[in-house]
C-alpha cells in the first residue's frame, strides 16, 4: 500500500458536493479543509473550491491515475472546452509515496505543485512536515510562495 495525495478542484455545479463525492469515490482516508480560490490560468471563469485528499492505495501509480480519470468522467468532466477552463471536477495526482515518476501522461511530484497555493495550502493542512521528493517539506514549499495561487 502507498500513501498518495490527490488535488481536487471544482468550479461548476454543486462544487462542494462534487469534491465530497470524488473524495468518496477515490477512497480518501482524510480530506483537507475545502478552500475557495481565485481561478488561475484562465481568468474569466467561476471561483474554485480546492482540497487535497489522502489515499492509501494498493494500486501502482499509473493505475491510480487511470482510476482518477475514470472518476472525473463519472462526475461529468467534459474536456471539450478550453484547456484551463471550468470543470465539474479535476483530480490531480500530486504525490505517490516518496516516489519520483516520469512517464507519458504522469509526472510525480506534480510538476506545478510548488507554484500553486491552492494545492499547497490544503496539502499543508494534512501533512505539513511531509518531504516532497527532490525538494523540502510541504510547509517550506508553502512559505516559499509569494502571492501566486
Ligand atoms: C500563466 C499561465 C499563469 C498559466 C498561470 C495556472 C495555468 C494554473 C493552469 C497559468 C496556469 C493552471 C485550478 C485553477 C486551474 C484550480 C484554481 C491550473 C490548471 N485549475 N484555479 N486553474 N483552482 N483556483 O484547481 O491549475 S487550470
Ligand atoms: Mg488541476
Ligand atoms: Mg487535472
Amino acid at each position: 500500500m502507498k500513501l498518495a495525495y490527490v488535488g481536487l478542484g471544482a468550479n461548476l455545479g454543486d462544487r462542494e458536493a462534487m469534491i465530497r463525492r470524488a473524495a468518496g469515490l477515490i477512497g480518501a482516508i482524510r480530506l483537507s479543509p475545502i478552500v475557495e480560490t481565485e481561478p488561475w490560468g484562465y481568468a474569466d471563469q467561476p471561483m474554485f473550491l480546492n482540497a487535497v485528499a489522502e489515499v492509501d492505495t494498493p494500486l501502482p501509480a499509473l493505475a491510480l491515475l487511470g482510476h482518477l480519470l475514470d472518476v472525473e468522467r463519472r462526475l461529468g468532466r467534459d474536456r471539450s472546452g478550453p484547456r484551463f477552463g471550468p470543470r465539474t471536477i479535476d483530480l490531480d495526482l500530486l504525490l505517490y509515496g516518496d516516489e519520483q515518476i516520469s512517464a507519458p501522461g504522469l509526472e510525480v511530484p506534480h510538476p506545478r505543485l510548488l507554484e500553486r497555493r491552492f494545492v499547497l495550502e490544503p496539502l499543508a493542512a494534512l501533512v505539513p512536515a511531509l518531504k516532497i521528493p527532490g525538494n523540502g517539506t510541504v510547509s517550506e514549499a508553502l512559505a516559499g510562495i509569494q502571492s501566486s495561487s
